[in-house]
């Protein structure tokens, strides 16, 4: 008890007396105002190349500055630069800021990736590329995608590459009630058609490997020089030859497009299905009616998307669509 009391007058005491270093209440910062703003077009084991917003042409090689602590710097991210902007040999920037960021396109930790990921900030369209052949399509990535595009609140353009080895119609069938855009390529064609659909935003491709992204980033970006590699005559699949996200200015400076490596599998635990039916108005309105917790899937029974279809407001096949896509969500992948 007498060492209790003795520990309290302590503490008393210490309270009391006057403290020796006043600091300001607000921790004081440096506050950087002359930090010259800038895009991460790729990053590399903690060193991150930027370009500068003012001058595009000078690329920045920088790494993170301590008070950014353990804050993910990814592809996309607007950020601010101090140090040695200059973009000389061997010269390194700070990262002192990572502006707030507009879009976040991620994908969950699964068994084929532990760490749930950023994939890149700031894009404004993800460009869901398939190949009508070698690889054959598979709609499952092309759902989950679909999936994480609307999550994200990034508009979604699929994108079919290889129209020189299958007829894209069938699969341009599956996803018209979705009302997705899309573009038909090949290779060696005028890529024009594509770029219209790229014109002053920053778009990202996904896809599996081998389906031609980087085939097609080289026909849009003069000079991009991706590798390309063959599709194993074997197995069917690409070589996942691109092994980390790019971005780079389209060939008019007109938008950005981010090339990135073939994914294995997309993992959507994060998404929340009562925010995905927000990306289809016309549903949204019609399940507003659902009972409370219903998840809108063919198995509720009194799930309001039902009803709208029996008296003719929906297409049955739009909401069919809508149901397979909030299902790929949980479909093993
Ligand atoms: N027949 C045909 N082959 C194509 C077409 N586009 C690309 N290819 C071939 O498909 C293979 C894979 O192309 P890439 O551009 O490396 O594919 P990727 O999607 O970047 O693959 P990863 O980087 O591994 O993810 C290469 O051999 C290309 O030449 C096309 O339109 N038609
Ligand atoms: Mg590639």
């Amino acid at each position: 008890v007498a060492g209790r009391r003795s520990f309290e007058h302590l503490e008393h005491e210490s309270f009391d007396r006057p403290r020796r270093r006043t600091r300001p209440r607000t921790k004081e910062r440096p506050t950087y105002d002359d930090a010259a703003p800038a895009v991460v077009v790729t990053v590399d084991r903690g060193r991150f190349t930027c370009r500068l917003e003012h001058d595009e042409d000078t690329v920045v090689t920088a790494m993170k500055s301590r008070p950014l602590g353990r804050k993910g710097v990814v592809v996309g991210d607007r950020v601010r630069l101090v140090g040695d902007v200059s973009g000389a040999e061997g010269s390194l920037a700070r990262i002192v800021e990572v502006c707030e960021r507009r879009t976040v396109l991620r994908r969950t930790a699964d068994d084929d990736d532990p760490v749930e990921r950023v994939i890149v900030a700031n894009a404004d369209q993800l460009v869901i590329v398939v190949a009508l052949a070698d690889p054959e399509p598979r709609t499952g990535l092309v759902d989950r995608a679909l999936v994480a595009a609307y999550d994200a609140g990034i508009d979604p353009l699929l994108c079919l590459t290889k129209a020189d080895l299958a007829d894209p119609e069938p699969l341009l069938a599956v996803y018209r009630p979705l009302d997705v855009l899309s573009v038909v390529t090949q290779q060696e064609a005028d890529p024009e058609p594509v770029l219209e659909h790229l014109r002053d935003r920053t778009s990202v491709m996904l896809g599996h490997s081998g389906v031609g992204k980087s085939t097609l980033v080289n026909a849009l970006v003069p000079g991009a020089d991706r590798a390309t590699g063959d599709v194993n005559d074997v197995t069917g699949r690409g070589r996942h030859t691109s092994t980390s996200a790019v971005m780079l200015r389209l060939a008019d400076s007109r938008g950005w497009i981010v090339d990135t490596p073939g994914i294995r599998s997309f993992g959507l635990a994060h998404v929340d299905p009562a925010v995905l039916i927000e990306a289809f108005p016309d549903l949204a309105a019609e399940s507003a009616r659902c009972p409370r917790g219903c998840t809108h899937t063919a198995t509720e029974p009194e799930c309001e998307l039902d009803v709208a279809v029996t008296e003719g407001r929906v297409d049955a096949a739009r909401v069919e669509s809508y149901r397979r896509l909030i299902s790929s969500r949980d479909a093993a992948y």
